[in-house]
């Protein structure tokens, strides 16, 4: 067997990616004049030293000068947008060779958990998953639960099972969303096993709440954070970088964290 080079996307066992594939899957409503610029993105991960940047194949390419071996790079195999609502699925759009040919240190691929689609779904990650490993790259796996079937999709339960779900499908990573419960979330980590577990960053909230949230979540053996909007809508998004890393590989306070926001 290949062995799987997670450590590029790691310090010390802990990581954290920033996210910027939202432009595919909520339009630009989310960015600004200063972050609809995936420059200004880019510079956030360099500068910020991130473990990783998740992009889709279109910026990838585009950009790709401007980040090449400066930052490692999570490429996003699969995507939808939110305007048609049918069945919760987001088909490959991008190969697992074009992400490695960009230079891709991971692939990213989001499985709708409970989906009526989900035997499709599986299928597909399954073959994304042989190939990765067959180049020696880590599978990151969005978990998420959606769907009509899915009636919380923040559920303990639902996410204990999303995680599992990864495991059993083979994902070197999962990303999933906080149930706000710490405690609970414990065992959502328990139920992954030997997968590593990130946590999505989710709507842009207030620094003590956004930081007490990372607190709390890194308590539970996660591996770290996948954050976006959090980051990149804030209005110093190095500063909230820089007291970010401070909690999730210096186990720093939230006071602490709070301080470097001044
Ligand atoms: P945020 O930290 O901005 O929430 O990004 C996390 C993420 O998983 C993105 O990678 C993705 O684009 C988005 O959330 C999808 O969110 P949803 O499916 O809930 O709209």
């Amino acid at each position: 067997m290949k062995r799987i080079k997670i450590e590029k996307i790691l310090t010390d066992g802990k990581s954290m990616l920033l996210a910027y594939d939202q432009g595919l899957e909520h339009g630009p409503v989310d960015f600004n004049t200063r972050n609809v610029d995936p420059n200004y993105i880019l510079y956030i991960a360099m500068h910020g030293r991130y473990n990783g940047l998740i992009l889709q194949k279109g910026i990838a390419e585009q950009y790709h000068e401007h980040y090449h071996k400066k930052i490692p790079l999570i490429v996003k195999l699969n995507g939808k947008s939110n305007i048609p609502r049918i069945f919760p699925i987001a088909k490959q759009m991008c190969s697992v060779k074009k992400a490695v040919d960009l230079g891709a240190d991971a692939v990213g691929y989001t499985v709708y958990v409970g989906s009526p689609l989900e035997p499709d779904i599986f299928k597909e990650f399954g073959e994304v998953q042989e190939e990765a490993h067959d180049y020696g790259l880590p599978v990151i796996a969005w978990m998420y639960p959606r769907g009509r079937y899915v009636s919380n999709d923040t559920s303990t339960s639902m996410l204990a099972y999303a995680a599992r779900q990864g495991l059993e499908l083979g994902a070197d990573f999962i990303k999933i969303k906080y149930n706000d419960n710490p405690e609970e979330f414990k065992w959502i980590v328990r139920c992954a096993g030997n997968t590593k577990v990130m946590v999505a960053g989710g709507k842009k909230i207030d620094d003590l709440s956004f930081f007490t949230k990372v607190k709390n979540i890194m308590g539970t053996g996660v591996s770290g954070l996948a954050v976006g909007r959090n980051v990149w809508q804030h209005d110093t998004p190095m500063k909230v970088t820089a007291a970010l890393k401070k909690i999730i590989f210096e186990n720093s306070s939230v006071e602490n964290a709070l301080k470097m926001m001044k």
